[in-house]
């Protein structure tokens, strides 16, 4: 399999990250792609290629445009606000408050585009970001091109984005982006698989009210982990969408047992949507030894993940999302590949 990445990641690297009410080191850190890249060649997965430039068209068919232009433009108005250290957020438009007014002033901005405060905006950070999106879109030209399958090496990650939102350590949405370019390369129906331990929020929303795109989730349980407000049962599509979104919200403590039952009857409800081309957000963050995780999954788990999603037998395009054991995520991530591609 060819794996996409680019060293440009490195330009999110921030100084600390704001969890469970510290200022602690990130866990999303440049180290994570690495290791993943360190396995890919050790475990020889196949050619590593980089990407190519698409600019921002492909990315403006998911993201809003006022959205896009202000993380272009956030972190020069920010030092100028506030100098040089990173840009957080500190209050939200909730119950009570408008949300139909964009603030003029950089923090207001910060507020109204964010859902959380645990994701930095540095001075790398739309440079890494466009890099992580073209990482996407070159895996997605090489499968519409005819390769079966390929790795998009993507940091940082993206299923916490939504249309003019970003989170959860997510700034553009790199499965969404890739989607919606399989669509327009001709693509009749897409489905995503998300199996990163948080819910994909963000690939849900911009994709809730659509037929064409199938989302389909397994998570933490929005009762008991982030992001908290998004990921039930219930949440099934609307109008035109209706029945084709679908959630498994798993507890805490999910093991093989649990997780490779719900894994197969996603698969088997893929399998019947018959889609064109398979994108599949792959988080690692499901293991047991993750440190902001709580599902158990074993190593020896991740090939059995793998093997699942080859019994789709369809072109597949690989997304990296979460994943912060950062000693395992490299072994776990290429497991899951090299796998699928035996499979
Ligand atoms: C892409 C991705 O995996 N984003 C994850 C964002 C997680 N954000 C913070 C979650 C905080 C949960 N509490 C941590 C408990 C560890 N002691
Ligand atoms: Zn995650």
């Amino acid at each position: 399999m060819i794996t996409i990445y680019s060293d440009e990641h490195h330009y999110q690297n921030a100084t600390a990250e704001l969890i469970d009410g510290k200022f602690l080191p990130p866990f999303e850190m440049p180290k994570r792609a690495e290791m993943v890249l360190v396995q890919v060649r050790s475990a020889n997965l196949g050619e590593v290629l980089s990407p190519k430039a698409f600019g921002l068209e492909p990315i403006l068919r998911v993201h809003d445009e006022q959205f896009v232009t202000f993380l272009s433009t956030a972190w020069e108005e920010w030092v100028t606000a506030h100098g040089n250290y990173d840009a957080l957020p500190l209050n939200w438009a909730t119950r009570t408050m408008r949300q139909d007014r964009i603030p003029a002033a950089i923090d207001g901005k910060l507020s109204y585009y964010s859902f959380d405060a645990g994701t930095p905006i540095t001075a790398g950070t739309w440079r890494a970001i466009q890099a992580s999106a073209n990482v996407a879109l070159t895996g997605q030209e090489w499968v519409t091109n005819g390769e079966l399958s390929a790795f998009a090496l993507c940091r940082p990650p993206g299923h916490h984005a939504a249309r003019d939102l970003y989170g959860g350590y997510c700034f553009l949405n790199n499965a969404a982006i890739a989607a919606q370019a399989f669509r327009e390369a001709g693509a009749a129906r897409v489905a995503v698989l998300d199996i990163d331990y948080h819910h994909g929020n963000g690939t849900q929303s911009i994709f809730y009210d659509r037929s064409d795109v199938f989302f389909v989730s397994l998570h933490a349980h929005p009762q008991d982990e982030y992001p908290y407000f998004l990921g039930y049962e219930d949440e099934i599509g609307v109008g035109q969408g209706e029945g084709f979104n679908r959630n498994y919200p798993l507890h805490w403590g999910t093991d093989w047992n649990t997780y490779g039952v719900a894994l197969m009857d996603a698969i088997n409800h893929i399998r019947e949507y018959a889609p064109d081309v398979v994108v599949i957000s792959l988080g690692v963050d499901t293991f047991e030894h993750d440190p902001i995780s709580k599902f158990r999954l074993k190593q020896e788990d991740y090939p059995k993940i793998g093997k699942a999603i080859a019994r789709l037998n369809r072109p597949t395009l690989f997304i990296l999302e979460g994943g912060y054991a950062v000693d395992e995520i490299g072994i776990n991530a290429v497991q899951v590949l090299s796998s699928f591609e035996a499979g």
